[in-house]
């Protein structure tokens, strides 16, 4: 398989007020269009960019527990279904914004919902739609995913997040990096509105994928997907298992530093949070 150039993760974060009901933040999705932009231009004609609900998704799957999805051995209830249909009904309102802003920034860009084609047992992978990606790569388009719902073997369905989908195309399709474009600088040493939280310039994996320094998160309470420690999760299974051949960065989108940070893979101290592998 042809290797890609960069997998992006565009924040639900950093696109969208993630506290207010699916509300755009309209400029951030324009400076992302135009890095993603910069990108192709710059030569990197091979990537793919997956983003995150925001308030496109996780109130509505909050408020009807699609997480959970169905007790095992039983049917799924009209309401759950209800809130399945109602919860991609907003995630893909927001890959339709996105995926327009790109088109619109003279990318040929895609959208490509996962719900149907990629699948869980007990909310692990169990079948990823790979295919339609790689297709929607070779004849030079930029497929762009989201977080989505996912049927579910045991439990009918659940919450696929956007950094789920990474690690397995980054395992997939082993890009020379994997970028996470978020609404803060970087991963913090503590919760970043909390006193004292400093960021944190370099985490290095061990060989048993512990990390260091470690750090302290939070999530949202009508986050369905863990928020940043999932993020964290998904880095550090990339930057292991690749065993550092794929570096893995997170900055904010509205940041300097984000554009090179995509385009070159290079990030200064103070800009943002490179993961690597640890070396002997
Ligand atoms: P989505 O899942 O909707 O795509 P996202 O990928 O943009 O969202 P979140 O999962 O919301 O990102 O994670 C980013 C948020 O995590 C930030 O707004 C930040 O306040 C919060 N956070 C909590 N702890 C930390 C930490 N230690 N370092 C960095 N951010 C943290
Ligand atoms: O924001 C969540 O994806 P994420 C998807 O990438 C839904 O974690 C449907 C809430």
């Amino acid at each position: 398989m042809a290797a890609v150039d960069c997998i992006l993760k565009l924040g639900g974060s950093a696109l969208t007020q993630k506290n207010q009901l699916e509300t755009l933040k309209a400029d951030s999705l324009q400076r992302a269009a135009a890095i993603v932009s910069k990108l192709r231009g710059a030569g990197e004609r091979r990537c793919i960019v997956v983003h995150g609900a925001g308030s496109f998704g996780h109130f509505q799957a909050k408020e009807n527990d699609v997480a959970s999805g169905a007790p095992a051995g039983s049917a799924a209830s009209d309401n759950l279904r209800r809130g399945l249909c109602l919860t991609r009904l907003s995630v893909t309102k927001l890959n339709h914004l996105v995926t327009e802003q790109l088109v619109s920034c003279g990318v040929p860009a895609v959208g490509i919902s996962p719900f149907g084609s990629w699948k869980t047992a007990c909310k692990n992978v169990s079948q990823a739609g790979i295919e339609a990606v790689k297709d929607v790569l070779d004849a030079g388009y930029v497929p762009v995913l989201h977080g989505d719902c996912a049927l579910d073997l045991e439990q009918h369905c659940c919450i696929l997040s956007g950094d789920t989908i990474i690690e397995v195309l980054a395992m997939k399709f082993f890009p020379r990096r994997v970028v996470f474009l978020t609404d803060v600088s970087g991963i913090y040493s503590c919760p970043p509105d909390t006193p004292g939280a400093q960021l944190v310039d370099s985490i290095v994996i061990g060989p048993d994928e512990n990390m260091e320094p470690p750090v302290l998160t939070s999530v949202l309470p009508h986050d369905t997907t863990g928020g940043v420690s999932l993020k964290l999760q998904t880095a550090v299974k990339i930057v292991s298992q690749s065993r550092g051949a794929i570096p893995v960065l997170i900055c904010k989108l509205d940041s300097e530093a984000a554009e090179r940070a995509c385009l070159t893979g290079e990030m200064n101290g103070g800009e943002g949070t490179k993961i690597s592998f640890f070396e002997r």
